[in-house]
Parts: structure tokens; C-alpha cells; sequence
């Protein structure tokens, strides 16, 4: 795993804000359920050729929203700056298929879990993240390896390759008002990911 802090500029921050803002406006956010009917503690939409969904049928990528809609292509911004990244890390031939954008609220979280419904498991996952202060779990490949607590912060990057692909990973908790990015608080996180 890299963790590149504050990465972004305020400017590359309040980009990505707005074209994350047309997507949902297409795409709007909503609160999956867990296979097992449980609501997640956080709202999910995607972009790209495919995006996820959770639902009680299960954890899948599929070509269209709930709504029954396509997706919208990544835009471009996010596809360059995902490609520009995967370069620096030796995947030259990265082809981002799908933007997955979280959003928290101050009671957001997300328990610990592996990310393993991609067909691919070698390309990197990029992590964007906005707003609010988080605390970032990262254990082992096993659920109950030690965990670790990391601060992510706006404008960090995180690159999740190698070793760290499988590593069971959640959001512990936001730590309200520690930015003023979004009017409205809470956290956005963007994941870049090739799923096949
Ligand atoms: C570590 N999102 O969407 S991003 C997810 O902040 C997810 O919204 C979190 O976990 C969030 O699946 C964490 C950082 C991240 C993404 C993928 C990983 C960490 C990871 C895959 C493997 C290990
Ligand atoms: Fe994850």
C-alpha cells in the first residue's frame, strides 16, 4: 500500500468535486444493502463501463445503476490522473473501468472487508479522498490479522497493489468538521479500479 498525503491540490479537490456532482446528478446516490439485507452505513454511486452494487442477491459489477439507467463514462480527469498514478507504479497498461464513490456522512463507516468481487485481483485500486477526516483500517489477508489505524485526509491518495490487494480494510469512524471542502461535512472516497 502507498499512501501519498495530501496529493491533490485544493484546486485538483474542488475538480473532482464537480464532476462527482454530475455523476450522481445522472447516477444519484444510494444506501445499498448487504446480501443478508443489512443497509450499508454509507451512500454508493459509480461511473464507468461497469459499477458495483450490493444487493440481496450479493456483491456484483454491473452495466447499470439501480434506477436501471448506464452508467457514466469516468470522467476524464479522474481517468488521466488514475492512469498517470498506475504509471508511477509500474502498471503501465492500467485501463480504469469503474469509479466507485462512497459517501459518508459524520455516522458514516464501513466495516472490515476483503475486495474481491473484481474478476482481475492484480491491477491497483486507487483511493481518492474528500472532505472529512477518516480513520482507515488495514489488517492482513486474514480477518482476524491485527489492524492498523491510518488518518486519511482530503487530498490523500491511496494505492492498494501487491501485498496489500487483499488486505481486509473499513472506515472506522469520520471525524466531523476536520474539513471544509464539502458544505454539508462528511467524507467522499473515490475507487479507481480494472476489473477484468
Ligand atoms: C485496501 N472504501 O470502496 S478506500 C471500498 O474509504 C472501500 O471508502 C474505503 O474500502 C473508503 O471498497 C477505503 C481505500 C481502499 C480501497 C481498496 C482496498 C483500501 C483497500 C483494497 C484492498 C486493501
Ligand atoms: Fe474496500
Amino acid at each position: 500500500m502507498l499512501h501519498l498525503q495530501q496529493y491533490l491540490t485544493l484546486e485538483q479537490q474542488n475538480e473532482i468535486l464537480t464532476v462527482c456532482r454530475e455523476v450522481a446528478r445522472q447516477s444519484p446516490l444510494f444506501t445499498p444493502v448487504m446480501p443478508s439485507g443489512k443497509p450499508f452505513n454509507c451512500q454508493m454511486t459509480s461511473c464507468g463501463e461497469l459499477g458495483w452494487i450490493s444487493d440481496t442477491k450479493g456483491y456484483r459489477y454491473g452495466e447499470t445503476h439501480p434506477n436501471g439507467k448506464p452508467w457514466t463514462p469516468i470522467p476524464e480527469m479522474i481517468n488521466n490522473l488514475a492512469k498517470d498514478l498506475a504509471n508511477q507504479i509500474g502498471e503501465s497498461s492500467y485501463h480504469p473501468q469503474t469509479c466507485l464513490i462512497n459517501y459518508y456522512q459524520k455516522s458514516g463507516k464501513l466495516g472490515l472487508h476483503q475486495d474481491n468481487s473484481e474478476k482481475n485481483l492484480n491491477p491497483a485500486i486507487i483511493s481518492i479522498s474528500l472532505g472529512d477526516d477518516a480513520i482507515f483500517l488495514i489488517g492482513g489477508n486474514k480477518r482476524n490479522a491485527k489492524t492498523k489505524e491510518i488518518i486519511v485526509k482530503s487530498g490523500d491518495i491511496i494505492i492498494l497493489h501487491g501485498d496489500s490487494r487483499l488486505a481486509f480494510h473499513g472506515i472506522k469512524k469520520i471525524i466531523p468538521g476536520t474539513s471544509s471542502l464539502l458544505k454539508n461535512g462528511g467524507r467522499l472516497n473515490l475507487t479507481i479500479r480494472q476489473v477484468y
